[in-house]
């Protein structure tokens, strides 16, 4: 299975088309963000959600990043939104050092990583995969990752629990659930487009919704991601793979914008 790959080692972002044709389409993410030529609008209602304070309660190893996986409720609605949508995971994407990690960039400028807190259309749809594979049946929320001195108390709920799935497909629960309204920041602007998903098979279903605004996070904290391993147990360290077998790095680069709209939202 192509996908069971490691998608940012040899069968890098670049080949991904090869196998996924959408991966060369027209509206792929992510993209780099031109921060003062978006499109003004005003939403006739705002964007709003309800999480569970508890919603997360699990955490896997991919084998390109962790994922935390949802139990409780979470919903998004408003704003660019034409229903109710559901939470299904979050994930983060992350580079080999600060200056590069996250997959949107901003005027050609990176953070050091992006969280995705992943929602479906829950009024259209019965079930994620259905979603999955309908326009505008997706909506994430990136969430810019930058590095400062104080470390985030909710991430490190997620630090804690690394060392526990320390190869791919390992699951455990979290010791102490995780809010995903805490790794939200603290400022609601964005910017909103229609793109894709960032991994293969690249659907391109994603009502996107990037927040202007960086959770910030500790030089540790952003370390124990790298620490993670992309290969099972049961499998032999890749030798010769350039990262030593360590999720280093899992961002896809910036896609082209092909004439799309990128709306600014405050
Ligand atoms: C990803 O794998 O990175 C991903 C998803 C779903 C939506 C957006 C996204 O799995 O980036
Ligand atoms: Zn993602």
């Amino acid at each position: 299975n192509i996908l069971n790959l490691f998608l940012y080692g040899e069968f890098c972002p670049h080949t991904w088309a090869v196998h996924f044709p959408l991966a060369s389409g027209k509206r792929q993410s992510p993209i780099d963000i031109p921060s003062g030529r978006g499109e003004a609008v005003n939403f006739s209602s705002g964007l709003a959600w309800t999480y569970d304070s508890d919603a997360c309660d699990r955490i896997t190893n991919t084998g390109h990043g962790w994922k935390l996986l949802v139990s409780g409720n979470g919903e998004l609605w408003g704003g660019p939104l034409p229903s109710k949508f559901k939470l299904e995971q979050i994930h983060a994407h992350w580079g080999c050092t600060e200056n590069e990690g996250s997959e949107h960039t901003v005027d050609g400028v990176a953070y050091p990583g992006e969280i995705h807190l992943v929602h479906w259309d829950s009024e259209k749809y019965s079930s994620f995969a259905e979603a999955a594979n309908a326009d505008g049946g997706l909506a994430v929320l990136g969430v810019f990752i930058t590095v400062g001195d104080q470390a985030h108390d909710e991430i490190q709920k997620i630090v804690d629990a690394l060392e526990l799935i320390p190869n791919k497909d390992m699951t455990e629960n979290l010791a102490k659930t995780v809010d995903p309204l805490k790794l939200l920041p603290e400022s609601k602007a964005f910017w909103n487009y229609e793109g894709s998903l960032t991994t293969p098979p690249c659907l391109e279903t994603v009502n996107w919704i990037v927040f202007k605004t960086p959770l910030t996070v500790s030089k540790e904290q952003i370390s124990a991601f790298r620490a993670l391993r992309a290969y099972a147990p049961e499998e032999d360290k890749p030798g010769d793979d350039e990262f030593g077998g360590q999720v280093v790095q899992n961002f896809r680069p910036p896609m082209p914008l092909c004439g799309r709209v990128v709306r600014d939202c405050c």
